[in-house]
């Protein structure tokens, strides 16, 4: 779901989930080593020069040969290092190159809901795992009720004022960009504790400047995987990938989810207990989406080709309205991870490891 784009997504049907089977996950392909038989998955291809990386080189990839060019293990404790979080900031201090600079664009109204924190959304669990959660501060209200924090991190920062950018930003930090050849992009995540309304996970490729710019191929919003949850009941079943741009006149998406006619042909069993692994493989004329290593969906128009500056995204979101007029009417009670007198815990997701390969001619 774009946070900047205001329509809601139609993501009907209970289908979707296959049912009784259960697909487990083993070590290699980024699940917990004791979590029972392999997952079965297609004929993939060979990760290649990740002597630096041993956990990544038993990791399904897309057939060919593929060079692990990133990644993020998220081991240790504290404070991820290679993502930076979505703050207020001092416009007038980046604008004269005092201060570097993380801004909400949304509207007014939307920024009153989202808030988020440089510390206690995001953190890094000492197990291996970044932890994103959505928290309501019960100690600091608004007109809306208790005070929302999100957990929204990018891989890429405005680095300074420039008036030639669009934004008047200049980014930096790490960004992908399949031009120089095909990019698998994957992370692993559990969410299982995607339980409160209006809450949802994403991991997103993005470029702030260029996203919505009527022109798809220096960059769009890549919605690798979103994962929402709640009621009604069929919100429990379903996950959306996307690609929106923006054409004169307002925006336009591609979009998969258990809504889309016609019918995927390959449905996908996640069972949310576990971990899954969600990758893009991103060529100049197509991106193709997999679970677990099974292709499920592939967009083949308006590809960001030769995207300026792409980077990652991974969000634990609240927004009103989003989803959902049931799930998503901005609702801070309901289900919940866990709560006290001070804050509700509505959401929470773990994130195993984001890998990003390019492939070798
Ligand atoms: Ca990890």
């Amino acid at each position: 779901m774009p946070a900047r784009l205001r329509f809601t997504a139609a993501i009907l049907l209970g289908g979707f989930f296959l049912g009784p089977v259960s697909h487990h996950l083993t070590a290699a392909e980024g699940g917990n080593p004791d979590q029972g038989a392999p997952v079965e998955v297609a004929p993939g291809g060979q990760v290649v020069a990740s002597a630096d990386n041993p956990d990544a080189s038993s990791q399904w990839v897309p057939e060919g040969k593929w060079e692990l060019t990133w990644a993020d293990e998220f081991s240790g404790k504290g404070m991820p290092e290679k993502w930076y979080p979505m703050l207020g900031y001092d416009p007038e201090a980046f604008k004269k190159n005092e201060a570097k600079g993380l801004r909400w664009s949304g509207a007014t109204e939307d920024s009153a809901w989202m808030y988020s924190t440089k510390t206690g959304n995001h953190i890094l669990n000492g197990s291996g795992q970044l932890v994103l959660r959505i928290t309501a501060d019960k100690t600091q209200s608004n007109e809306h009720g208790p005070k929302v924090n999100a957990a929204y991190l990018l891989s890429g920062y405005p680095d300074k004022w420039d008036s030639t950018e669009p934004n008047n930003a200049k980014w930096a930090g790490k960004f992908v960009s399949p031009k120089e050849g095909p990019l698998y992009v994957s992370a692993s995540v559990r969410t299982d504790q995607v339980l409160g309304y209006s809450t949802w996970f994403a991991f997103w490729l993005f470029t702030e400047t260029r996203a919505y710019n009527d022109e798809p191929a220096n960059g769009t919003e890549v919605d690798i995987v979103e994962i929402v949850k709640g009621e009604p009941d069929y919100m429990k079943y379903c996950f959306n990938v996307a690609n929106h741009w923006a054409k004169s006149g307002g925006s336009e998406s591609k979009q998969f989810n258990a809504a889309s006619r016609p019918r995927p042909q390959n449905y996908v069993d996640v069972n949310d207990k576990q971990y899954h692994t969600y990758g893009l493989e991103w060529s100049t004329d197509s991106m193709k989406c997999y679970v677990d290593g099974k292709l499920y969906y592939t967009f083949t128009e308006n590809i960001p080709s030769d995207p300026v500056d792409m980077m990652m995204l991974l969000t634990m979101e609240f927004k009103p309205d989003s989803w959902d007029p049931n799930q998503g009417d901005g609702r801070t009670e309901g289900p919940c991870v866990k709560e006290n007198d001070k804050m509700r815990e509505m959401s929470r997701a773990l994130v195993d490891y984001v890998r990003v390969f390019k492939k070798q001619p």
